[in-house]
């Protein structure tokens, strides 16, 4: 993604402005440390690329950024569910408008906060209140916290992820470690397997690891370069790759799309977790690359 090429609609400090891409606004950060886009809409981390490396984040040449559905590619915020158990897929704060709450431009690197609240919108799909945080830190690492409090009278359960789509040079030698030592397979009708806590990926894989390690690596010797994710506040690590017939079926995905992708997501599955009325919880994921 060609961040430099986005007309910019306003100035918001020395190195952060917002932009427009097709139908929707985006935070750019052109800073020493890093390069990053986030969308209001969805408050969707675009990309993100820490100074003299490559992309760290992918998103897909096929993607709609039009604001009518959610974009693939880059970090989907999937809440208050993850998965179908519900409609839309995945909840409904990916496809909502997030608020731009504070910034602060240092040398550092850059620290955004966006907001989401219960609304009529939100009620007719999830009859709850909320406020959802979204605390972004981009500077050689890129840490994302997505925060929920339930600001109500009553308790309610949430799922979710940080669905990231992590960018590789061939999927094909991609080596993941830090898996733990089980998962279970959405593919094989949810079945439980034993795992050695390392994966190579030679098919479609779509796996939730519920003993997973906070720090997952993943081996890309395709880009000299490994990445480390550390998440927290989550019960399982998904890995997603949907393989070559299922990319091609794909509307927003190019039929090799797969190849460069692989998603290791900070999630909350299952049960998720309940929180009493103004209690919240923070689901976090940190990737760097070195
Ligand atoms: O996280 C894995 C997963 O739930 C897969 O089952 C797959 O469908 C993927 O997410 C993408 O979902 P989406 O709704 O974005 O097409």
């Amino acid at each position: 993604m060609n961040l430099r090429q986005l007309p910019t609609t306003k100035v918001l400090s020395e190195h952060i402005s917002l932009c427009r891409l097709d139908g929707i606004d985006v935070i750019r950060i052109l800073h020493p440390q890093c390069q990053a886009a986030i969308s209001l809409f969805g408050g969707h981390l675009l990309s993100f690329r820490p100074t003299g490396h490559k992309d760290v984040i992918w998103m897909s040449e096929a993607a709609d950024f039009s604001g009518h559905s959610a974009i693939r590619g880059g970090i989907p915020v999937c809440w208050p569910w993850f998965g179908k158990v519900a409609s839309p897929s995945h909840g409904f704060a990916r496809t909502s408008l997030w608020e731009l709450e504070s910034f602060n431009d240092q040398q550092q690197g850059v620290t955004l906060t966006l907001t989401l609240h219960d609304s009529p919108k939100t009620h007719a799909i999830w009859p709850f209140r909320f406020l959802s945080r979204l605390h972004f830190d981009l500077s050689e690492t890129l840490k994302v916290q997505l925060s929920s409090t339930n600001t109500g009278h009553h308790p309610w359960t949430m799922s979710g992820a940080l669905h990231t789509y992590l960018n590789v040079g061939d999927i094909t030698q991609t080596k993941l470690t830090g898996l733990g030592n089980e998962y279970t397979d959405s593919l094989a009708g949810n079945q439980r397997f034993p795992s050695n806590g390392s994966l190579l990926i030679e098919d479609a894989v779509d796996r939730v690891y519920s003993e997973a390690e906070q720090t997952i690596t993943v081996e890309d010797p395709y880009h000299y370069r490994r990445l480390t994710v550390k998440n927290c506040g989550n019960n399982s690590a998904v890995v997603w790759n949907p393989w070559q017939p299922a990319s091609a079926g794909m509307a927003d995905m190019t039929p090799d799309g797969y190849i460069t992708m692989l998603c290791v997501e900070s999630a909350l599955t299952n049960q998720g977790i309940t929180l009493a009325p103004g209690q919240s919880h923070h689901i976090t994921t940190e990737i760097h690359a070195e």
